[in-house]
């Protein structure tokens, strides 16, 4: 039997997928929290030895490291191929084409993917968490220990700005607005699921992406309005037990009190901007 352990963070894009995957498939492991912005835990020496990206999750099998998201989710698919949902029923170039348009590929620029878009609408959250390290801290730890060299720059200027940099969160607007309506129009297959009848990894990606839009608080997109074919869908996915149990369940608390910050008991302040792009897509489209 495998030893499982999953380095993870709570409110992590990736390590939810892979969280996701895992409850999907029905296999029990350990699990270690890696706290990111708040504190610099996968920046230490000892993180970076299993992922010299420096970047959650990993997956350690019997001690030995396996980093990236979807490499841990084929991994675990293939070596238990009769428990649970089968994630990866095929290799066919649309399957794969939508699984690199909704995982979270740190080579792309944010906004050019579903998946890194998920990452761009965190950034007000992270300004927050970073803050809570002096700003000289934060400077020396990601300069010098940061495994993404693209990621450097970027993450001191939103701890010197305690948040995004002017215009950013507007161009992620436009961005998340034509993800959305991508996804939209793909659901229109009326199957259940993103690639079909069945459950797979890509719904995984999804309902963590789906997950993120409806934490930062955009909540016009679920209302069934604008977007029927995704408020259908995220009523599908967040009533499998696998929602709580790997999402909602693996919660740090870190979060909610810097939304309550960002936005009060409010929708997210950008949400009218968002509904605008969409609004402007979906007519240049009829
Ligand atoms: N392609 C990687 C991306 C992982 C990733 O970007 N993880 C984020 C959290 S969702 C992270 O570790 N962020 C911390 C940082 O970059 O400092 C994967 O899918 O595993």
């Amino acid at each position: 039997m495998n030893n499982y352990v999953l380095h993870g963070y709570g409110e992590s894009v990736a390590s939810n997928d892979v969280r996701l995957a895992f409850a999907e498939k029905n296999i029990p492991y350990d699990y270690n929290l890696v706290r990111l912005e708040s504190t610099g835990d996968h920046l230490r020496d000892e993180y970076k030895k299993l992922n010299p990206k420096t970047l959650v999750p990993t997956l350690t099998v019997n001690g030995k490291p396996i980093c990236e998201s979807i490499d841990i989710m084929k991994f675990i698919d293939k070596e238990h191929p009769d428990e649970g949902k089968l994630l990866f029923p095929d290799d066919s170039d649309k399957f794969n084409e939508l699984l690199n348009y909704l995982f979270l590929d740190d080579k792309k620029d944010l906004g050019d993917t579903f998946g890194t878009t998920g990452g761009g609408i965190s950034v007000p959250v992270l300004g927050r968490l970073l803050c809570k390290r002096p700003f000289f801290d934060v400077l020396k730890d990601y300069s010098k220990n940061h495994g993404v060299k693209k990621r450097k720059p970027i993450f001191i200027l939103v701890r010197l700005l305690g948040g995004p940099p002017p215009g950013f969160y507007k161009k992620m607007m436009h961005f998340l607005a034509k993800h959305l309506v991508y996804t939209e129009n793909y659901l229109k297959h009326g199957k259940e699921f993103i690639y079909g009848d069945k459950y797979t990894a890509a719904d995984c990606l999804l309902t963590v992406l789906l997950h993120r839009v409806n934490e930062m608080r955009f909540y016009d997109v679920f209302d069934g309005k604008m977007l029927p074919n995704i408020s259908k869908y995220w009523s599908t996915v967040t009533s499998r037990p696998s929602y709580k149990e790997a999402i909602i369940d693996y919660e740090t608390g870190e979060w909610k009190p810097e939304l309550d910050a960002l936005y009060g008991d409010g929708p997210n302040t950008y949400s009218s901007s968002l509904v605008d792009n969409i609004n402007n897509i979906l007519k240049k489209e009829n």
